[in-house]
């Protein structure tokens, strides 16, 4: 058989795995695909957990995940890369060493501490890690309104709130900056995306649903991904934006509990 395909983008998840299949690895692979990205993965730790919530997770030793990343890096090679749950200061340690001597970018870090039903995915020891460690080495960072209060400790109220805190997380050493402005009360979901000098906002209709657990990584996933195609940032969180919209608008319900975001909104062709 004739092998004719073409080499596609890379993308690179440093994430934790997630036994129910929504969020984490899961999630960014499903999306790397249904971007039309090779996805690979650096798997931090791994949950025990259902569409009831988080029951626990195994955390791998550091250097088991600075070597899956420099293993894809030094072979297949990384468009983009992105970050979830890193679960502990050393894992985080290990990927900031890896990331900076390999030169990985763009870098996109979603400061996942947390499940939707409030479960942590970090150890208490590590949100100043993320904070100290990793946000600096990020091309974007894509936090929410929870993680924006473990970050800095300012709560966030109103719109005008959230050029502030992109103001104080950019001083924190990202480049770019998404305040994602999805758990504030009423209208339409707006984030404010900041590099330093522009605020750019995007508004999105809500969706009428609960089932929307894995949102945050499968945004940030798509995000990377279009980074991974070439895009710039703007144009990346455009696109990011756009396949979140689907794929909440194409959530289902699952097991007893919340159900996931529809990654598969965009994959139409069934294998005949
Ligand atoms: O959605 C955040 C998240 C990230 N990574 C893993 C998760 C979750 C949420 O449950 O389980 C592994």
């Amino acid at each position: 058989m004739t092998v004719s395909g073409e080499r596609p983008p890379t993308a690179l998840t440093i994430a934790g795995s997630d036994s129910g299949g929504g969020a984490g690895i899961q999630a960014d692979l499903k999306t790397f695909l249904a971007c039309r990205v090779h996805g690979m993965s650096a798997i931090t730790a791994v949950t025990v957990q259902n569409s009831l919530g988080v029951s626990g997770f195994y955390e791998l030793p550091p250097n088991a995940v600075a070597e899956q990343i420099e293993s894809v890096v030094t072979d297949i090679g990384v468009g983009a890369a992105k970050t979830g749950m890193l679960a502990s200061a050393a894992i985080m340690e290990a990927v900031a060493d890896t990331v900076r001597r390999l030169d990985v970018t763009p870098f996109v870090v979603d400061p996942v501490a947390a499940s939707q039903h409030g479960d942590p995915l970090l150890r208490p020891d590590a949100m100043a890690a993320l904070r100290d460690v990793i946000l600096p080495l990020a091309t974007l960072i894509t936090p929410n309104l929870g993680e924006i209060k473990l970050l800095t400790g300012v709560e966030v109220h109103s719109r005008a709130d959230m050029d502030d805190v992109a103001k104080a997380l950019h001083a924190l050493g990202p480049q770019w900056v998404l305040v994602k402005g999805g758990h504030l009360p009423d209208g339409d979901a707006v984030d404010v995306l900041y590099d330093g000098t522009e605020f750019h906002e995007l508004t999105a209709p809500r969706h009428a649903t609960e089932h929307t657990h894995g949102s945050g990584d499968t945004l940030a996933a798509a995000i990377t991904a279009g980074l991974a195609r070439g895009l710039d940032v703007p144009a990346a969180v455009a696109l990011g934006k756009r396949f979140i919209s689907g794929a909440v608008a194409g959530s289902f319900p699952l097991g007893k509990g919340l159900g996931p975001v529809g990654h598969f909104w965009r994959v139409r062709d069934w294998p005949e």
